[in-house]
Order: structure tokens, then sequence, then C-alpha cells
């Protein structure tokens, strides 16, 4: 029966504020009176999330209604940031909150400061994860997103002289109000054991796993709100129970620790993210992760299609599963166990339709990044999986061979087995025969793709690589972190970019308009002043708000490149020193961000930039020209502050490196100019922008490829340079390490002896793209038309665009 949902609530400040000190009272069992912030947190919560439940029982009802498709998001990663501002905005009710409990005496900023990070990834990857569940909402694609409820997410950043250290992150440590625990949606998820065989010769023979350890995998929901709250969906995300909780005998005997041995094997599942980003991952643990929220996924997905519909048959035509990135790779052996060995069907029938129902998303072409598991790990935790990869694979190259269009070598690549040395399974073969489209993240990447890691599986599948260039959500990157900007767009060419992002091309006409440049500029100033008090607060640094910020905020890695920024800032210092008479722009140079802990590199340049900021700054030749701030623990709240304050963003990865990159989106769209080379995204944000609004330097990537074959010598490019080489025997000599005077001579080592990277054979063309930076802005009419234009001309980068792109083109759905 078709029972009513709840009348729709009344959203006046008045009523709101009933519900808070409703939830307070009876929800948290606090007095208004003793009440402390984080109690008002959770009580605000509480109200919003009642009035998201309305809208989210309806989208699913729909879904059930209409039989429309749903697509399934499976992510190791969903950087989710803090929702509260996102789930207000998209409701329309911030000023209505904001009213609210200021007429309880609250101030909302300083609880929404409160609230934690929920910080369930690495980096781009998770990020561009959230930014598609919000855009996925909105664009009104019924989805869900499948992840694991990681108990500590990335790990918290500390700077001990310097180094950075990780601690461990607590977001779950106030409870999480967000979320819904769904006992009911609990799955068994085996591991190890053996493969028994069923029936016999004429009878074909059945397979039946008999794990030797079983976990138990329980979901919790939370709903995810669209733009106008049009739709709601649902993150579902896995922890992991023992199926006892606490061996009794064990208990009894004395033995207190090991009987909760069992326990705490099964909790570990989900205890941290693996905080793994382009480096080897190659631990157990982390198999063991991609295999539990798979499994459970495909339980859940296969649980609720039979719900409603009669089989399997009409899986592909219903589901979509989109895979980002080959974490959840082994959901194809595992979808093809579950209706064969399970659901009763036959190999060629699960395997129709498995390639018909998966897409996979690549997001690096970084070799180390490539997933390939050791075949005794993967036999020992998955016989019956690893039945299934060879069988696939067996399919896969008699296809090969009869397509007459491989010879041997080739055939031994599309593999799903690595048989050069220790024999691995290759997650991206397996990803990518068991996908009907497999998509690179930007243009460049999608062509490099098919030119590089899958070149061999592109000329057997010629149609499948397809490109969807990433994007960001303007709600959040935009709207939310820049207030002021929001507040000035809608003033000048009305409120149409909000619900289109492209609709942003109107501001085109306003970039030669004194009026507005100075009010733009304003708006930058007054960012900039707010991440001013954030530097002074945090770090006792004082920054002039009227310098450039310059700045650079990724994960740390080689190629990201974050050391030719270094580099540059030491030539710079040495300039400024000894030309003292010249007319220097006043730059900030800032940095953020984190290290694998394993990534020793990434973890020195992190050192290199704090002891050149010591020197630096506290160098009075200087004279507050140029300051170098590296502002530890990056989380995706510290970048919404860094972002809409920003002059100047550094996008110089060694091209041919960065997939995509989103962090350079969000930049431009706030009114940054963009430093880049004609890598992943950057490539397209020039196409759109416009060639004179960006800033472009460097190698291109069929250069870097050509120099990379070549025997490349950095040696000489180096002493051809003599900034280079005086910046880098400053830094190799131990002037901004004088307790420690080797400690970057291997950094700079890599530099003379292999330059993989490219630093050096890039940097004059980067430091001469500095200067050109520097003669822009000091022009500020030009400054601000080049930046005017770049926020004008950035809506195609909304991931709503994207997301709309895979609907149509991937997944046929909405
Ligand atoms: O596609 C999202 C994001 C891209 O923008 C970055 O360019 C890319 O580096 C990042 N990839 C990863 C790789 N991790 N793995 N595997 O985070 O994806």
């Amino acid at each position: 029966a078709d029972l009513p949902l709840p009348a729709p609530r009344s959203s006046q400040p008045e009523v709101l504020a009933e519900e808070i000190i409703e939830r307070l009272t009876y929800r948290i069992g606090k007095d208004a009176q003793v009440a402390k912030p984080h109690d008002w947190l959770t009580a605000t919560i509480l109200v919003i999330r009642d009035r998201i439940i309305d809208k989210w029982m309806a989208s699913t009802k729909q879904v059930y209604k209409t039989n429309a498709k749903r697509v399934y998001y499976l992510s190791l990663e969903f950087l989710i940031g803090r929702l509260m501002r996102d789930a207000i905005n998209n409701l329309g009710l911030m000023s209505e909150i904001r009213d609210a409990l200021t007429s309880l005496g609250v101030e909302f900023d300083v609880i929404a400061g409160l609230e934690p990070d929920a910080a369930l990834g690495n980096g781009g990857l998770g990020r561009l994860a959230a930014c598609f569940m919000e855009s996925m909402a909105t664009v009104d694609i019924p989805a869900y997103g499948y992840g694991i409820r990681y108990m500590h997410g990335l790990f918290r950043q500390q700077m001990a002289d310097g180094w950075q250290v990780e601690l461990p992150e607590t977001w779950l440590a106030h409870g999480n109000p967000w979320e819904f625990e769904r006992r009911e949606s609990s799955y068994e998820i085996g591991f190890g054991g053996a493969v028994e065989t069923v029936g016999g010769y004429d009878d074909t023979p059945r397979y039946v796993w008999k794990p030797a350890e079983r976990v138990i995998a329980m979901a919790y929901d939370t709903p995810v709100v669209g733009w106008r709250a049009k739709r709601v969906n649902t993150l579902r995300l896995w922890t992991a129970q023992p199926i006892d909780p606490i061996l009794l005998d064990a208990f009894n005997a004395g033995d207190h620790i090991g009987a909760l041995r069992e326990s705490n094997k099964a909790e570990a599942l989900a205890r941290v993210l693996y905080p793994a980003d382009a480096t080897p991952a190659g631990q157990e643990l982390r198999l063991r992760q991609e295999f539990f929220f798979c499994s459970a996924s495909l339980q859940d997905i296969l649980r609720r299609h039979l719900q409603q519909y009669e089989d399997f048959t009409s899986l592909p035509d219903k589901v979509s599963i989109q895979l980002n990135d080959t974490h959840p790779a082994v959901s194809i052996a595992e979808l093809m166990r579950l209706l064969i060995d399970v659901h009763n069907l036959d190999f060629e029938q699960a395997w129709d339709i498995t390639w018909r129902t998966f897409s996979y998303t690549n997001h690096t072409l970084l070799p180390e990044a490539l997933e390939s598991w050791p075949v005794p790990l993967f036999e020992r935790l998955l016989p019956r999986h690893m039945q299934i990869v060879y069988a696939i694979n067996a399919k896969i190259l008699v296809d090969a061979r009869k397509s007459k269009m491989m010879n041997d070598a080739e055939i031994r690549s599309i593999s799903l087995i690595d048989e050069n040395g220790d024999r691995r399974v290759r997650m991206g073969n397996l990803a990518f025969t068991g996908s009907h489209s497999i998509n690179g993240v930007s243009a460049l990447h999608t062509e490099l793709m098919k030119e590089t890691v899958f070149a061999d599986l592109h000329k057997l599948y010629p149609t499948r690589i397809n490109n969807k260039t990433n994007g960001i959500t303007p709600r959040r990157w935009l709207m939310q972190c820049n207030p002021g900007l929001t507040g000035l767009l809608r003033e000048t060419i009305g409120d149409a970019f909000m619900d289109d992002a492209e609709a942003l091309k109107a501001l085109d006409a306003y970039a030669d308009n004194a009026d507005f440049r100075a009010k733009f500029a304003a708006i930058k100033r007054a960012n900039k002043q707010v991440l001013s008090n954030l530097v002074a607060q945090r770090m006792g640094i004082r920054l002039d708000p009227s310098a450039m910020f310059d700045i650079q905020i990724k994960r740390i890695h080689e190629y990201k490149r974050q050391l030719l920024n270094i580099i540059e800032a030491v030539a710079l210092y040495d300039q400024i020193r000894s030309r003292p008479e010249l007319d220097w722009v006043p730059r900030v140079k800032l940095f953020a961000g984190k290290a694998a802990p394993s990534y020793h590199n990434a973890k020195l340049i992190i050192k290199l930039a704090n002891d050149v900021a010591r020197v630096i700054n506290n160098d009075p030749a200087v004279r507050g020209l140029l300051k170098v701030v590296f502002i530890p623990n990056y989380n995706v709240s510290l970048a919404e502050i860094m972002v809409p304050a920003a002059d100047l963003s550094e996008q110089i990865s060694t091209a041919g490196m960065e997939a995509s990159g989103t962090g350079n989106m969000k930049f431009a769209l706030n009114g940054a100019l963009t430093i880049g080379t004609l890598d992943g995204a950057n490539v397209e944000m020039r196409d759109h922008v416009g060639a004179d609004n960006i800033v472009i330097f460097g190698m291109t990537a069929d250069e870097v490829a050509r120099v990379r074959s070549e025997t490349p010598n950095p040696r000489a490019t180096i002493e051809n340079s003599r900034e280079l080489s005086q910046a880098l025997a400053a830094i190799a000599s131990g002037v901004f390490s004088p307790d420690d005077r080797n400690r970057f001579a291997g950094l700079v080592d890599g530099i003379y002896t292999h330059d993989w990277f490219m630093v050096a054979a890039d940097f004059d063309s980067y430091t001469r793209a500095q200067r050109e930076v520097d003669a822009i802005w000091s022009e500020p009419e030009r400054w601000y038309s080049k930046t005017i234009r770049n926020t004008a001309r950035m809506g195609w980068f909304s991931s709503d665009r994207s997301i709309r792109q895979y609907a149509k083109e991937i997944w046929r759905a909405g």
C-alpha cells in the first residue's frame, strides 16, 4: 500500500528554532542552558536531516514506481569534508537556519566550524567521488555511492621541526548525526578456505566456496541532497563486524585478549583508510578491504534488483556499476561468482550480464599506481575468484587469438595475469575486460591511455575507451566557499548561473568594466584577509593581503613538482637579495598537502619547503617581498578557505603525468590566474578560458616522452642556467639546512642524474612564465580582466556536466 509521507514542514526560522530545541532536549538529552556548542551542532544537523529525509523517501519511492535505472558508484574513497553547509545550501535554508540559531543565541559559523571533515579519501580521486555524489543528486540520477566507513580517515598531519608527522584522525569522536545504521542490511563476507567441486563427468560441475573466515558487513547510510533538493541519493558505507563478538570459551578460560582476536581482526577491515596515493599498496589488508566492500555492495545490489525484477537478465538495463579506479575491480569476479555459484547462471550468461553492467574510470597512468596482486595472495584469500579470473582470462585470450590482430607480446600484455617475474593479477586489465566503457578523466589523459597502458586492449576493443573530463560541484566550490563572490555574481548577472554554471558566461561582458573589476578585486582581498587571519592564528606568521597569493595545494608528489616551485622560490630569493633596486612584486608562496607516509622524497620536499620558508621569512634583506608558508594538515575545509584567496594557481605537473587535476578548476572558477603545464585538464581549461587568460609553460607530454626515450642530459641543462645551478647548489650545500647540510643532497642529485620529472628541463620556462605573471600583476586592470574571464568561462567544468555525460554516454540513465 502507498502509505502517506509526513506532511511538509515549515521552514520559518521560528519553527526551525523550536525543532532545534526539541532535538536538543529529546534526542541529545540536554537543556539549552547547559548545551555545549557540539550539542547545538548535532541538534541543528538533526533538524536539517529531517528535512532531507522527506525528500529522500520520495526519491527512493519514485525509482521503484518508474522502474528507473540505478547507478552504483563503487569507490574506496569519498573525500566528503563537512556536510552541514552543503545540505543547508542545497535545501535553500541558509538564512532561515542562521536566523533560527541567532534567536537561540548560537552563532552559525561557530558551530559549523566544529563539524569534523569526513576525510575518507586521499586526494583527487576521493574528492571527485564526493562531487559526483552531489551532482548525481542534482541532475536527478537515482544513484548510490558504496564505500567503507573508515573509523579513521586520512591521517592528521602535524609538523615536527618541519617534518611531516602522521597522527590518527578521529572524525567519529562525537558520533555522526548524518548517518543511519542499517542493521537489516548486513551481509556475510568470506575470505580464504577452499573451493569444493560438486557434480561429475556428465553433469556440469558446480563450485562451492567454503571460506575459512567470515565477517559481517553492516551498512550505514548518509543522505546526499542535490541542489534545490530535487533529489536525495544514498551514500552507503560498510562497517565490519565479527560473526561472534567475543569467544566466550576463551574468555572464560582466562584468555581475555585472545577472546577478542576475531573481533579485532574483523574490525580492522574498516578501521583505517589506506594512506596510499599512487604508491605501491601491496598489503593484504588493502585487498581484504577491497573485496569486503565489493562483495557487500554487490550482494546488496542483487538483493535490491531481485526485489523489483524477476531475474538478472534485466540487470544491465536496470543497473550501472561504475568502478572508481581499479580498487573495486574485484567486483567483476565477485559478480560472476554470485551469478554462477549462488544464482545458478552459466558462465556465458553471467559474463554477458557482467561486462554490460560494469564501467571503469581510470585515474592515473603512473605505473606504480596500477594495481596488481601476487597470484599466491589472491589465490589464498579468494580461491574461487582466482578460478574465475583464470576463466575470464582464457576467454579473453582465446578471443584475442581468434581476432588474428595480436602478436604474442600483445597477447601477453592484455593477459589478466602478469607472467613477468612473480605472477600477479592485473586489476587494470580485469577492470577493462569486464567493462563496456573505460573512461579517462581529461582529453589528454584519455588519449595517453589509448597510447600507453591500454594500447593493446584498445586495439582489441577499439570502441570502449572514452573521455569524461572531470568537474567540480559549483555549490561547494563557489557558492559555499566564496559567498562574497557569489553575492557579487548574483547582483551582476542574476541567478541563472546557480542552476546552470555555464550561465557564468554572462560575466564576460564585465571583464573590462572598471567598477565591476574593483568589486571583484575587493572580494578577493577580503578572502585573502580571511586566509591571512588563519595563518596568523595557526602559525603566527603575518601575511600582507596586498601581496600576490601564489598557492599550490594538493598531495605532495614528485610529478606534481612542488619541488620546482620551491626551487623557483630559492632562485627568486637570490635575485631579490642581489638586485634589491628592482621593482619586485611582493609574493606569498603558500603550500599545503600531505605526503604518503612511506614516500620518502615527498616527505623530504615538505621538509625543504619548511626549511626554505624559515630562512626566507626571517631574512631582513628580503624586506617582506617574498614569503613561503607551508600550512599543515591540508583537508577539504582548509581548501575551502585557500581556494577563494588565491591570486595565482600552481598547476605545474610534468606533462603527461597528472590525469586531470580538479584543484586547477576550483581556483580558476574563483578568479585565480593559472600558471600551468599542458597537462591533464589544464589543456581543456586553456581552450575554455582562452590562451590569453592562462600562463602556460614547459614541455608538452610528447616532448617529455621523447626526452625520456633519448638520453637526457640534465647536468648540461642545469649548467646552462645560472639561476638554476645557483639555487640547486644552495639547497644541496645546506644553506637551508645548516643542522644537516646533506639533507637535500639526494633530492638535488636526482635532478642532476636523471631528472625524471623534468624539473631542470622546465625550470627556465617556468621562471620566465613567473616573470610574465609578475608583469600582468603589475597592471591590476589586466590582471583582473583575465581573472574575471576565468570565472566567466569555467562553467563547463561543473561536475553536473561531467555527470550528464556519464549518464548519457555510459550509464544510459536519468
Ligand atoms: O580523477 C580525479 C583525480 C585526478 O584529477 C588526478 O589528476 C589524479 O591524480 C587522481 N588520481 C588518483 C590516483 N589514485 N589512484 N589510483 O588519485 O584522480
